[in-house]
């Protein structure tokens, strides 16, 4: 098995981090080609950094880091401070990072890499708004059909929203984004909000990552010790979901997700359920699929996996 090439999308997050250090730990399956940092949980200014902090911890920094879109299409920036702290990363007390930005913009980026490489053989894992996904498919309509598939963190179906009533936070960011990748004919693989939120850092969950020792481990340990206090408060869980590391942990072991091939569109014009994901779950209507919409997963699978490769960073 060769390792697939991806390209991380991203607006760390502590969940983004676990999902970055989750695919850097685990070479053999995952060929990480770039980050591309993305507006969103914070401001880009923030999110740029915060991967390059990310790298730095996981001791991998061979590849480039970009900065992308600053805004969504045509919306206000909202931002989640109020999940994920003033930094993004709040928890660990982590150093800036030595590795510079790389320079260029990363719509540019992903736009050559999917250039410069043949058809079907690049993964795009968006863990954020897809604002420089849609903008990369729009200024270069080319490159659509060369992706092999997107693997992405957004939506929500029996889990309805986090944001708003009837949306979840990376849609609602830029539901016209979502909408052009979601139109676009590329396969799509979807970890909704129904699937994340079994995907809960329960303590003992937490004291392996703490148990580990490393300085990764603790990091993580104390990411999901600030972030869950959010969750426990807003839905009274055991812990926090760790949404974004249920991209990455499908590219090592897909088995671990069930799902449904459907029908998704996204809503763009309603004020009351902007942003809504209208998966057809139940198939009533014959719109065609166009996403492998995840539905569950093996959450012991799942944690299992991730203390086992955070142990090898
Ligand atoms: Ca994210």
């Amino acid at each position: 098995m060769t390792a697939r090439k991806i390209i991380i999308d991203t607006d760390p997050g502590q969940d983004d981090a676990v999902a970055i250090l989750l695919a850097l730990a685990s070479p053999a399956e995952i060929d990480v080609l770039g980050i591309t940092a993305v507006a969103g949980n914070v401001p880009l200014q923030l999110t740029q950094k915060n991967a390059r902090i990310v790298c730095e911890l996981a001791g991998k920094t061979s590849f480039p880091v970009y900065a992308g879109c600053d805004a969504p299409l045509s919306r206000k920036l909202v931002t989640a401070e109020h999940v994920h702290g003033k930094t993004g990363l709040d928890g660990p007390v982590l150093p800036d990072p030595k590795i510079p930005l790389a320079e260029g913009h990363a719509v540019e980026f992903i736009i050559d890499t999917l250039r410069n490489h043949e058809s079907g053989t690049i993964t795009l894992c968006p863990l954020g708004p897809l604002t420089n996904i849609a903008t990369a498919f729009q200024k270069a309509p080319d490159i659509v059909e060369k992706v092999q598939e997107i693997v992405l963190m957004g939506g929500a179906y029996f889990e309805v929203g986090n944001i708003t009533p009837a949306a979840e936070f990376n849609i609602y960011v830029d539901p016209e984004a979502a909408d052009i990748v979601f139109k676009s004919g590329v396969p799509i693989v979807v970890m909704p909000l129904d699937v994340t939120h079994k995907a809960l850092v329960t303590k003992p969950r937490n004291d392996a990552f703490r148990a580990l020792g490393t300085k990764v481990g603790v990091a993580v340990a104390e990411m999901t010790d600030f972030f869950e206090r959010f969750d426990k408060e807003k839905y009274g869980s055991a812990g926090a979901p760790l949404h974004d590391p249920c991209v990455t942990a499908y590219l090592i072991r897909p088995e671990l997700f069930t799902g449904r091939h459907i029908n998704v569109e996204i809503e763009t014009r309603s004020e009351l359920t902007l942003g809504m994901t209208v998966a057809d779950w139940w198939r009533v209507t014959d719109r065609a699929p166009n996403a492998m919409f995840m539905g569950d997963l093996d959450a012991d699978g799942f944690f299992d996996l991730l203390t086992e490769r955070l142990a090898r960073l």
